[in-house]
């Protein structure tokens, strides 16, 4: 059983979001196009409460982009995004969400943030994501989304530990590419025994 893995196709990721990925929106009808080709579609949701931990805002006198500090290593500060129930938080409307068998959403935990569909920041967190793969006979998964080096990586990086066979399509993902975040990420999913393909 091999499932299309949909990671954070949402309107705060797209132009004109809170937090914009370059090209978020080219990525939506050929996912949609790829997803008769799978056994099975998963979407994830990035889904933070307001005054959540990784939000420059909740700390004072940092900017979005900087970094810090928190208990379970260095967190990137973002703009306020994907807050629960708005309308950035939403799907892109064009996603064909009718077919996603189920969503899972992360980052709803106020001081912890989770860039993997898999284990939140702290890398021991679940999101219950495993289990239900696991459960349904899924073995290999394929990954699209947003973006290319947050949460596509941790979650591409993270399933092919877990044992998933795992290929990114990095032709449906767009990446923000934070001071060389991309390089490492991509270098890092090669690492983790990830394929790269488009
Ligand atoms: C993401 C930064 C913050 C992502 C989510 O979906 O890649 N990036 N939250
Ligand atoms: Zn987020």
């Amino acid at each position: 059983m091999h499932a299309l893995l949909v990671i954070d196709v949402q309107n705060d990721f797209c132009p004109g979001g809170a937090l914009a990925v370059d090209g978020g929106d080219e990525i939506v009808a050929p996912i949609n196009a790829a997803m008769s080709s799978f056994d099975a579609v998963i979407l994830t949701q990035d889904w933070h409460p307001a005054g959540h931990s990784s939000f420059a805002s909740s700390h004072d006198g940092k900017t979005p982009f900087e970094t810090i500090e928190m208990e379970y290593g260095t967190q990137v500060l973002w703009p306020d995004h994907c807050v629960i129930g708005s309308q950035g938080a939403a799907f892109h409307p064009e996603l064909d969400t009718d077919r996603a068998e189920t969503v899972i959403r992360k980052g709803f935990r106020p001081g912890i943030d989770s860039y993997s569909a898999f284990f939140e920041n702290d890398q021991e967190t679940v999101t219950g994501l495993e289990g239900y793969l696991r459960t349904r006979g899924i073995t290999d998964l394929t990954l699209v989304g947003l973006a290319t080096d947050f949460c596509v990586a941790w979650s591409a990086r993270d399933a092919a530990r877990l044992g998933f066979g795992v290929t990114v399509r990095t032709d449906l993902c767009r990446a923000i590419d934070l001071d060389g975040s991309l390089t490492a990420a991509l270098d890092d999913m090669a690492h983790a025994g990830v394929r790269i393909s488009g």
